[in-house]
């Protein structure tokens, strides 16, 4: 069906590029100032997984998604509009110009994006990345050039008035200005701000929710001699390495996940990247696009298409999916956090697990079906909430902790053969939070709710956060005895001030070495494998902080943690 509607829309695409041959009659030929011909970046092109858009014979239509991505509290919500990841790049070094046209934009507005590389999204933040985003809004032209420095635009400028339906839009970049045209018409220009010279240019495409507008076409050209063409998205099929975590790890006489978590953005423009999960992981957990403010950023709108570019990457290379997070009290759109009642909260809720849980059926293999139930408070764990987390859960706060058992049933009906976690961090040591969890997990047990196994995060982030191996053996083995399974869901070790990699290399290994030994551990997992886009180097900071949690340094080379795993593995 896909491939049908592009290949319509490709036709579709360039009658109405002949329509405009006065347009482009001396770009489409060639000139003698060394301008390339115009090359379209629609035909033949994918669209079609871009969120938000719609590809049909008429162009792509693009009805704005509003996804926020909001602090851990609720509050805020920065501006996290979709990048066409699986879609054309463009690759240019020097001069060159981008014509759009845009029809409907007189009614509402809209929105193409040009990205000098993927945003990466830590903890709560979007890093911007330089780029340009060239609009029509109210009527009027609308410019922002962010420098790849601030996640504000550094420009902002506005042209024209009473623009009509359809507009054609063009930019023309050089190193200092970048030109703006619409219709017929020069406009002016913004300072370039040395954006867009990464040598690439991706996507993106936003607007207004629920009003649409239409992209007609989209074409590039190359000025002054300047090289260009279009490369497509790679291929999610990575070539088989042996001798990694996942080849060795598959040869112990009980195999287990070799897990990590994985971003949409790196995956699918960091070779390197992308090399290395395929061949050291046999398990992927998605870090952040299957959250609700990411797939289901409105009531009535879901927005798949990062998640299931993450799904295409795992099947293309025989990667199991451990998908995370169905119900959570962070991570969620506005909408679901201004639900007045009960009732409505509990449909929300169970609208959006059967959702999305009937649509990744039989295409992950297990859920974090909730995640982090228990309290931060010290009251929630004597004032009858049994530990359970109250403040800021809307879950918890109009179902009590039925909010569990309805989330594992809904669950479990929408995907009868995915294995269910619950997921929690701190409770590898001993102390209340481990004894609310235990108790927790016995309480779902004895009420028959089909909970299969417990994630341990293991996240230390600090040096007071290092936690026993055995300690942690023994809650495993408690969890065995009530009939569940544990997975290590989200290990990084952050180094302090003084420590070596060899405290690194005891924790990895010590917990790696009870996943190896307790028959009911299904997965050693890192949250993310390498130091360039750790989610916990720090937030808000341009350029890009980078960490030092990870197995894998910022250059993607393996570290001495690396080495002592496989050692493990192999040993
Ligand atoms: O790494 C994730 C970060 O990019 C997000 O902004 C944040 C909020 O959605 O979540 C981070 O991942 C968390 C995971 O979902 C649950 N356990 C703690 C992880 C690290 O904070």
């Amino acid at each position: 069906m896909r491939r049908k509607a592009l290949l319509s829309m490709a036709s579709a695409a360039s009658v109405l590029l002949c329509g405009a041959t006065a347009l482009y009659a001396t770009g489409a030929l060639g000139d003698s100032s060394g301008n390339s011909s115009r090359t379209d970046l629609l035909s033949g092109q994918d669209w079609s997984h871009l969120a938000g858009a719609k590809v049909s014979n008429d162009g792509i239509g693009v009805n704005g998604l509003g996804r926020r991505i909001v602090q851990q509290d609720g509050s805020g919500g920065q501006a996290n509009p979709p990048v066409n990841l699986s879609g054309p790049r463009l690759r240019v070094k020097g001069s060159f110009s981008v014509t759009a046209t845009m029809a409907g934009v007189g009614s509402t507005d809209g929105y193409l994006h040009l990205y000098d590389s993927a945003p990466v999204v830590y903890d709560e933040w979007r890093q911007e990345p330089p780029g340009l985003r060239l609009g029509v809004e109210g009527s009027r032209v609308r410019v922002d050039v962010w420098d790849g420095r601030s996640d504000t635009a550094r420009t902002t400028k506005r042209f024209g008035t009473g623009l009509s339906d359809t507009v054609t839009l063009t930019a023309t970049v050089t190193g200092t200005t970048i030109k703006i045209r619409a219709n017929s018409a020069d406009l002016g220009t913004v300072p370039a701000q040395g954006i867009l010279d990464s040598g690439t240019v991706l996507f993106g495409l936003d607007g207004t929710t629920g009003r649409p507008w239409t992209l007609k076409s989209l074409t590039a050209q190359a000025l002054n001699g300047t090289a260009l063409r279009i490369d497509q998205a790679p291929s999610p099929t990575v070539e088989h390495t042996d001798g990694t975590l996942r080849t060795t790890a598959a040869g112990l006489t009980r195999p287990f996940g070799i897990g990590t978590a994985l971003a949409s953005g790196p995956l699918l423009t960091d070779t390197v990247y992308r090399t290395t999960a395929a061949t050291q992981f046999s398990m992927i957990t998605p870090e952040n696009d299957f959250k609700p403010q990411f797939l289901h950023p409105q009531p009535d709108t879901y927005a798949f298409d990062e998640g299931d570019a993450l799904v295409r990457f795992a099947q293309a290379n025989n990667i199991r999916v451990h998908a995370h997070t169905l119900v959570w009290h962070e991570a969620l759109p506005a909408w679901m956090r201004a639900l007045k009642t009960p009732d409505a909260v509990e449909k929300a809720m169970v609208d959006h697990v059967n959702t999305v849980a009937g649509h990744y059926r039989g295409k992950v293999t297990e859920w974090d079906v909730v995640n982090e139930p228990l309290s931060d408070e010290d009251a929630d764990y004597t004032n009858g909430n049994r530990g359970l987390r109250a403040g800021r859960n809307p879950w918890f706060q109009a179902l009590g902790e039925q909010y569990i058992d309805l989330a594992f049933t809904t669950a479990h009906r929408a995907d009868p053969d995915a294995d269910l976690y619950l997921n929690e961090y701190g409770a590898e040591e001993d102390g209340e939070r481990w004894e609310a969890l235990l108790a927790l997990a016995q309480r779902l047990k004895a009420r028959g709710v089909p909970i299969d196994g417990i994630g341990f995060q293991n996240h230390e982030y600090e040096k007071g956060d290092r936690t026993a191996a055995e300690t942690f053996r023994r809650h495993v083995r408690k969890l065995a005895s009530i009939g569940l399974k544990a997975r290590i869901s989200e290990m990084d070790v952050i180094l302090g001030e003084g420590e070596s990699q060899d405290v690194q290399v005891r924790q990895f290994v010590g917990k790696l070495d009870v996943c190896v030994e307790e028959p009911n551990c299904t997965t050693f997992g890192l949250w993310g494998f390498t130091d360039r886009y750790g989610s916990t180097s720090g937030v808000g900071e341009y350029p890009l902080p980078t960490g030092n949690a990870l197995p894998w340094d910022e250059d993607l080379r393996p570290k001495k943690v690396y080495s002592a795993l496989l050692e493990r593995l192999r040993g």
